[in-house]
């Protein structure tokens, strides 16, 4: 089997145009200091379909760069609110003309951790770096944009915060937000969207049976025959993601005692260029894993064990199954990914939770929804992920942290994945070598079950009580 090319590459153009409005050091966008040098927009905003309800909602939007300097247009990001029609309802995004050029307009969606009357979910739009720079007091022109429900059935825009049927010209919108390089310059969102809705499920003994995987990883070392004797692969094969030309060290995942128990470290080093860069992957040979729960306790760490700050860097536990084809509908991938010094245009830590229905690379489409929250999550984490055949929530340490649509739901079953790796090596320029370390301490999947934070622990100390520190009962995909 072939490992499917992970493709966390959404920001990728992005992340790239920090580099470039930052200059070599790319330390102003790791010091949030993009607004602070004077980098601020105005948004103008005007509908093309003004009416209550509507095939398509169209917010067109004009982008205009009122600092000083000129604005990489990639380091910007607009935000659109609205009301979804329905808990799962699911939208597309699409751009039917734009001076800048369509080709370099990205649209996706995501869901409001904490909903209003008015707002559940937004549409953020994106530039590529094709889309090049704004000259002081320049605009982007016309970009007349649109969306509209997957199923194309009639949507409701009268109660969307970010609507108004009476501007039916151009004027500035403050009830669409812009971000440069992370930072809020323009407007001003709905009240209250922290990603922390308290769980609703009482605390109750997990159901019984279930086929299950769980793996308190107790293994010596990445050569233990035990390893893939359990179903698990430690990547050595290159390729993305992350900085091209680095390798996949198996040598650098290892595992320690810690406190009576083995955890898996995945370390990942750098001195500043390709050939000294060591990412770190640990994954199941087998596509077997779809609905039901899946959980982990991760550390993310914000600071090198070792050497200089600073780096771009993705901490993951994730599932993928492999992109058959440009957009096709049968792909699937749910991801917690901490990134601890920002990166793909973020200026500083920031946890994304992101469901998958498809992507397309070249040129860069991507079909997702997801869930973030900017603050640090250094140390222990319990990561749980839930899939039935409505909704895909997202949990970290017990709270709900993200609940995405059934439009993202997986067709197809997908491996189980753990990977720390560079977006870039732009964040730290020093050639001083550095390593970071990822912890994870077990994982487990029970099959077609969706269990409660509080049942996962449940298991999980029933299997140590037994002694058992692994064991693989889901049956073949
Ligand atoms: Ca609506
Ligand atoms: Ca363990
Ligand atoms: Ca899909």
């Amino acid at each position: 089997m072939h490992r499917p090319t992970a493709p966390r590459r959404w920001r990728v153009a992005a992340a790239a145009a920090v580099a470039m409005a930052t200059g070599t050091t790319g330390l102003a966008a790791l010091t949030g200091t993009a607004s602070a040098a004077g980098e601020s927009v105005t948004v103008q905003y005007r509908t093309s379909a003004g009416s209550a309800t509507a095939d398509q909602s169209e917010p067109w939007l004009k982008v205009r760069n009122t600092g000083n300097a000129p604005l990489q247009l990639s380091a910007v990001k607009v935000r659109y609110y609205f009301k979804a029609d329905s808990a799962g309802a699911a939208y597309r995004f699409a751009c039917s003309w734009a001076v800048k050029g369509c080709a370099h307009i990205t649209g996706t969606f995501g869901t409001l951790a904490r909903p209003t009357a008015t707002a559940d979910r937004y549409l953020d739009i994106g530039f590529t770096a094709g889309a090049g720079s704004l000259a002081p007091g320049a605009d982007t022109g016309d970009m007349q944009l649109r969306f509209h429900r997957a199923d194309w059935q009639t949507l409701t825009q009268s109660d969307d915060y970010s609507f108004s049927a009476s501007r039916t010209t151009y004027a500035d919108w403050p009830k669409v937000t812009a971000q440069v390089s992370g930072s809020t310059v323009w407007g001003t969102a709905p009240e209250g969207n922290d990603p922390t809705d308290p769980p609703t499920d009482p605390p109750t003994d997990p159901p019984a049976g279930g086929q299950s995987l769980f793996d308190d990883f107790n293994y010596s070392n990445s050569g233990d025959p035990r390893i893939s004797a359990n179903g698990w692969s430690v990547r050595s094969n290159s390729g993305g993601p992350g900085v091209p030309g680095a390798t996949w060290a198996p040598e650098n995942v290892t595992f320690a005692a810690s406190g009576g128990n083995s955890v898996m470290n995945l370390r990942t080093s750098t001195a500043g260029t390709p050939e000294t860069t060591k990412h770190t992957e640990v994954l199941t040979k087998a596509m077997k894993f779809k609905n039901g729960t899946y959980a982990a306790r991760v550390r993310f760490s914000d600071a090198p064990v070792s050497g200089p700050d600073g780096d771009r860097l993705v901490q993951t536990f994730f599932t993928i199954n492999d992109l058959k084809a440009p957009m096709a509908d049968d792909y699937a991938e749910y991801d917690f990914e901490y990134l601890p010094n920002g990166g793909w245009g973020e200026p500083s830590n920031i946890l994304y939770t992101t469901s998958w229905e498809t992507y397309n690379p070249d040129p860069w489409q991507a079909v997702n929804q997801h869930t973030e929250s900017r603050q640090s999550h250094a140390g222990w984490h319990d990561l749980v992920l839930t899939i039935d055949n409505s909704t895909i929530k997202y949990y970290v340490d017990g709270q709900l942290f993200g609940s995405h649509d059934a439009a993202y739901l997986p067709e197809r079953p997908m491996s189980i994945n753990f990977n720390q790796w560079l977006i870039d090596l732009a964040g730290q320029t020093s050639t001083t070598p550095r390593s970071y370390d990822q912890q994870v301490d077990y994982v487990l999947h029970v099959k077609d079950q969706v269990l409660t934070p509080a049942q996962v622990t449940a298991k999980l100390n029933a299997y140590r009580a037994a002694g058992t520190t692994f064991e693989d009962t889901v049956p073949a995909g």
